[in-house]
């Protein structure tokens, strides 16, 4: 335990600074904002704040279409506030994560318009610039290079009747693919990099990191996917999810970047569909690549091919996932930990109950339950404070591309509008994107002016000011988890294994390190159990920490969790 890396006794809080604090009044959160809540974090004791993208850019994709890596857009602040940031962070022990989206630049990034200029443009391959389809006329339905479909809906190719080619983007269209193939792309990304850790920052969280290498023959063709079925498009993933030069990408830029510097550093690399035999390789530190990773299982197991078809997530499916995960990891590498971020829709609606009868209950729950595992913990804004999804009334109301994006292809396609935004409802990124509830005024003491997404109406009742004396809250219930991994060498470091694997509510485990055994055991319904019969070995257990008071040692009540000492 004494040569562990320090993240894995840390917590990490990632903020979305449009949607955190505003503090000039536009409507919109700012790094100022950030500064003025510095105390909110120093007070739930959080070791690295995690900042989504605060670089210049159009904000087609709300940041992650960056039109200049270094520097920081008017909107959210200045270079001079994001130092202050960083040494105000230092100061209280704290780290930054910054986002890195190389994956992708902004059409708008210099690179992408001396790139689109001319065919003969230097610049030319820093993308993926590709003729129509051979027998095909530039722009006619058909004619992309490949048949991927993008993570945004429709074609991953957009036409450019200048140069008569099309361009890659997996996601929006005004976020186009860098070219990793290419050594100056690949050696401008490292430079920029490391003058970010030599202003001081602590470490990125790399977006879509697993998508850079894409599967490319030597004569530079691209190959389709297998068709989707009722589109004319095809899934593209098998060429750039974790494609054949990603490792060799990451260890470069691990030598180019990281090199001399690693001990203090943190990297979690987001990776969508990355299995736990391919995370192992990407974590493992002996061959420096990064320290950890997002993965995308858990919140893949409550839908059906899209997540616009969602289905009610069974426990037994977590279960498998989960300890597949804490098994995979156990011996090299390190999981990283989360329920929700900004692409997510809120855990607690989503996972838990939010009626207003077990919402505290079912948010501590689901905290305990995630936070007891082995990995490093990331809270998103507003977890903490137990905050649901937004009452969202019609399309007018979403501001996501990929939402906005959905719902015009969905009714193209013939979709039944009401059943496209039940599904909106549910599963949109805007659910995640309301701004963070602070106090009950008007605008939740996020802006003084318009916000740019509607606060939740149950800000009145469920909010920062509201919880921050009241220790049954659900900020007080983060605040000890947070401290109980700090404390506990057992929460941090301790072996993983999984209880009760077939039962349907109750979310059980224990973790074991040296002769010490912790009990963990959570009721994940609103159904009572019998405690005693369940785990016996509970009977003997001293609590560490529970989610609700007057615990009785024979009844795991609906949405209950503890966490008991049985050694
Ligand atoms: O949001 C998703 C679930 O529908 C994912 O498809 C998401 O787009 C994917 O997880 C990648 O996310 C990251 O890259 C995107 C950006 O829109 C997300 O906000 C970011 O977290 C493109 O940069």
């Amino acid at each position: 335990p004494e040569d562990a890396p320090w993240w894995t006794s840390a917590v990490a809080y990632q903020v979305y600074p449009r949607s955190f604090q505003d503090s000039d009044g536009d409507g919109i959160g700012d790094l100022g904002g950030v500064l003025q809540r510095l105390d909110h974090l120093a007070d739930l004791g959080v070791d690295v704040l995690w900042l989504s993208p605060v670089y210049p850019s159009p904000q087609a994709d709300n940041g992650y279409d960056i039109s200049d890596y270094q520097g920081i857009d008017p909107l959210f602040g200045t270079l001079q506030q994001l130092d202050e940031l960083v040494a105000a962070l230092h100061g209280r022990g704290m780290k930054l994560l910054m986002d890195l989206v190389v994956n992708h630049t902004s059409d708008e990034h210099p690179w992408f318009a001396e790139s689109r200029s001319s065919p003969s443009s230097p610049k030319r391959d820093w993308y993926w610039w590709r003729p129509p389809r051979a027998g095909f006329a530039g722009g006619d339905p058909g004619a992309e290079p490949t048949n991927w479909q993008s993570f945004f809906s429709g074609p991953t190719w957009e036409f450019d009747e200048t140069s008569g080619e099309y361009y890659l983007h997996l996601f929006d269209r005004r976020q186009p693919d860098l070219n990793w193939e290419n050594p100056g792309v690949r050696q401008a990304v490292y430079a920029m990099m490391r003058w970010w850790l030599d202003r001081g920052v602590d470490g990125f969280r790399m977006d879509v990191i697993n998508m850079i290498s894409k599967d490319v023959s030597p004569d530079g063709h691209l190959h389709d996917g297998p068709p989707i079925p009722g589109t004319s498009l095809g899934d593209g993933s098998a060429s750039y999810l974790g494609g054949p030069r990603i490792h060799e990408f990451l260890q470069e830029m691990h030598r180019e970047v990281f090199a001399g510097r690693e001990g203090a550093l943190l990297t979690v690399g987001e990776m969508p569909g990355v299995t736990v035999e391919q995370a192992v390789l990407f974590t493992d530190p002996a061959r420096g690549e990064v320290d950890m990773v997002f993965q995308f299982e858990h919140v893949g197991l409550d839908h059906e091919g899209s997540k616009w078809r969602p289905v009610p997530l069974r426990m037994r499916d977590l279960k498998a996932s989960f300890g597949r995960w804490q098994a995979g990891l156990a011996d090299v590498g390190w999981n990283s930990l989360y329920w929700d971020n900004h692409d997510q829709p809120r855990a607690v609606s989503r996972f838990g109950d939010d009626s207003p009868r077990y919402r505290r209950d079912s948010a501590t729950c689901l905290a305990t339950l995630l936070h007891l595992h082995r990995g490093t913990p990331y809270v998103y804004q507003g977890q903490e404070l137990g905050m649901a999804n937004y009452p969202f009334a019609g399309v007018d109301d979403f501001r996501d591309v990929e939402s906005v994006n959905h719902f015009g292809t969905a009714m193209v396609a013939g979709e039944d509008p009401a059943a496209v935004l039940a599904a909106m409802r549910r599963m949109s990124r805007d659910n995640a994107r309301t701004p963070v509830q602070w106090d009950a005024s008007q605008h939740a003491g996020f802006t003084a002016g318009t916000p740019w997404l509607p606060v939740n109406p149950d800000h009145v009742e469920w909010n920062a000011e509201a919880q921050r004396g009241d220790p049954s809250s659900v900020l007080a219930h983060y605040r000890r988890l947070i401290a109980l991994r700090h404390e506990n060498p057992v929460v941090a470091l301790g072996d993983f294994a999984m209880l009760l694997p077939e039962h349907d509510d109750v979310y059980a485990f224990t973790r074991t390190l040296g002769g010490e055994v912790l009990l963990v055991v959570c009721n994940v319904s609103a159904t009572p159990y019998p405690l005693a019969e369940l785990l016996p070995e509970a009977a003997n257990g001293r609590l560490l920490l529970g989610n609700l008071a007057d615990e009785d040692p024979d009844l795991l009540r609906p949405w209950e969790a503890r966490v008991l000492s049985v050694s």
